[in-house]
């Protein structure tokens, strides 16, 4: 048995204590309660951010989206118009913007596209409506009416009613200049809504897809119906190659 009176037992148990306890501190504190509160933090931090990003993003998901023109405009207004002006000119500028961009405008699918007549198809093409909305410039509707073409359409009908904002056309027969030039394309035409109104565009004569902006009005189809033709060089058939309609649907899905 050791002594307690014993200073030479006192230090080395002392020290026995110590030499104990030192390592023990060390091992189970110093690197495992930092590791652990780096961890509570780094998951803490991570947590926050993932519910303030996805907050943000289901806040404004248009505003972020489909408008980068309208917050570039407030940015250069901001810039320009320095410290004073900011705060106003931001928020009148990005105001319309929300309230504008509550629908997204985006490609609509067409459920029925019908015409009022069409080439019979031979053993190597179709000319069938359906070629409208296949996706391929190459691929047309050609009516196949006495003369030009003039009086002659397609309607499109939509699975639920849509909002339309534009068309993008691909005017004429693109499978090539020979085709393009010797078929008929459209110079002006209407598109009539399902409430009976219409409006009437003119088409320019080239190749590509061109814009077609179509007021914001509900409608279940759109009809539309050649006016003028620019005449072609070979053929007497008005041809078309591709519609596709943008816009939002009117109801929510
Ligand atoms: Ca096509």
């Amino acid at each position: 048995m050791m002594n307690e009176w014993d200073p030479e037992s006192r230090e080395r148990r002392r020290e026995q204590r110590s030499a104990r306890s030192r390592p023990q501190k060390k091992s189970r504190r110093s690197p495992l309660i930092p590791l652990g509160l780096l961890l509570a933090l780094v998951s803490a931090t991570a947590f926050v951010l993932i519910l303030t990003m996805s907050v943000l993003s289901e806040e404004n998901p248009e505003q972020v989206g489909s408008n980068p023109e309208s917050s570039a405009t407030s940015d250069a207004v901001a810039g320009s118009e320095d410290e004073e002006a900011t705060g106003n000119a931001g928020s009148t500028t990005t105001e319309p913007s929300t309230t504008t961009s509550l629908r997204e405008v985006v490609e609509l699918p067409v459920a029925d596209v019908r015409a009022s007549s069409y080439i019979e198809p031979s053993e190597e093409r179709t000319y069938g409506p359906d070629n409208l909305i296949d996706g391929d410039p190459a691929t047309a509707w050609n009516e196949d009416a006495e003369g030009l073409g003039e009086g002659e359409w397609v309607r499109l009908q939509f699975e639920t009613p849509i909002i339309p904002a534009r068309l993008e056309v691909a005017n004429g027969y693109q499978r090539d200049e020979e085709r393009f030039t010797g078929n008929g394309r459209i110079e002006q035409m209407t598109v009539k809504y399902s409430d009976g109104t219409s409006q009437t565009v003119e088409l320019e004569d080239r190749e590509g897809f061109q814009d077609v902006p179509l007021p914001p009005k509900e409608t279940e189809w759109l009809l539309i119906t050649a006016q003028s033709v620019y005449p072609g060089s070979t053929w007497e058939d008005l041809a078309l190659s591709e519609i596709r309609v943008f816009g939002s649907r009117a109801q929510l899905p």
